[in-house]
């Protein structure tokens, strides 16, 4: 039997928000939480000077473009200005980035995979979850919102057999929050590490999250209501999949008929991730999905 260690603290665990949600407490969780992970500039240290340069030629080039195709004001770029430092001082950049930014490299990073591509992370991941086993019931409150979901699922590598692994699933309660990222929230709450045997089976109960929307009250929320755009992402359970010697799989899934499937705001719903939940007899929902693991270095 596997022990639930609700206690464990998280290597890199952000001070718990306190007080009521808003982007500037969510948005300081966030990139406290990235902050103390010192690999993203360990990993391309021997990035050389060349491609450094290649990148931030282009992506400049792509700025100065913009501005003289739409004769950008002095008011406009000093608004531009503005914006962009209260960006970092709400603690927003995580947000933004992974928002409307990172879909991009996800696509960039998964296309030669065979099994599943995946998507993107997002902000709100926390390592270190607590390990349920291969059958278990995420970490919920006393009378937690939402429909009840069990699913079923497996693990195998690209020609279907079985592999011995680990699924990590967290995602957003009923009312689109999530713990350590909003106030009052127990810390493992709806976050959970599922590891298999070695016939890659695994079940897991859990509620259905609700849409989220992004903080509204900070800057990126000023975006969204000067441009015209909506906040919405639908709903979504969000996973990493892994097994020893395969690559590790990013993914998220949805819901069918969620009306924001099709203008996600972070551009991440694939149609091969939209799950197909059944309605049992006691009005809780049962679905089934598998995952397939390409081979590392493949
Ligand atoms: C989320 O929950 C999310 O998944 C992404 C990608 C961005 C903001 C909030
Ligand atoms: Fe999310």
């Amino acid at each position: 039997m596997t022990t639930v260690e609700h206690s464990t603290p998280s290597p890199v665990a952000a001070p718990a928000p306190s007080g009521v949600a808003s982007a500037a407490a969510s948005g300081a969780s966030a990139t406290d939480r990235f902050h103390a992970d010192k690999s993203p500039f360990a990993a391309v240290k021997d990035t050389p000077a060349e491609r450094v340069d290649l990148l931030a030629r282009e992506v400049l080039g792509a700025v100065h473009d913009t501005i003289r195709r739409h004769r950008v004001t002095y008011d406009e770029y000093n608004a531009l200005k503005a914006w962009l430092i209260n960006v970092g001082q709400d603690g927003e950049w995580p947000l933004f980035l992974d928002v409307w930014v990172e879909h991009a490299v996800e696509d960039v990073a998964t296309d030669h995979r065979v099994g599943n591509k995946g998507s993107i992370e997002g902000p709100y991941y926390v390592p270190g979850s607590p390990e349920l086993g291969p059958k278990g019931t995420i970490p919920m409150r006393d009378g937690e919102q939402g429909t009840p979901l069990v699913w079923h699922g497996r693990i195998t590598d690209t020609d279907g057999a079985p592999l011995q692994g680990k699924v990590e699933l967290w995602h957003a309660d009923d009312a689109g929050y999530y713990s350590q990222f909003a106030p009052g929230i127990p810390e493992w709450n709806l976050r959970g590490s599922f590891s298999t045997g070695p016939d890659g089976v695994f079940e897991i109960t859990t509620i259905r999250p609700a849409p989220y929307q992004i903080p509204t009250d900070g800057s990126c929320g000023k975006l969204i209501a000067a441009a015209g755009w909506h906040a919405w992402r639908p709903a979504h359970l969000h996973v990493k999949v892994s097994a020893p010697g395969h690559e590790l799989l990013t993914a998220q899934l949805y819901f069918p008929g969620d009306e924001h499937n099709e203008d996600d705001i972070a551009s991440a719903v694939k149609p091969e991730l939209i799950l197909d939940p059944q309605v049992e007899a006691d009005g809780s929902q049962s679905v089934t999905y598998d995952f397939a693991l390409d081979p590392e270095w493949s």
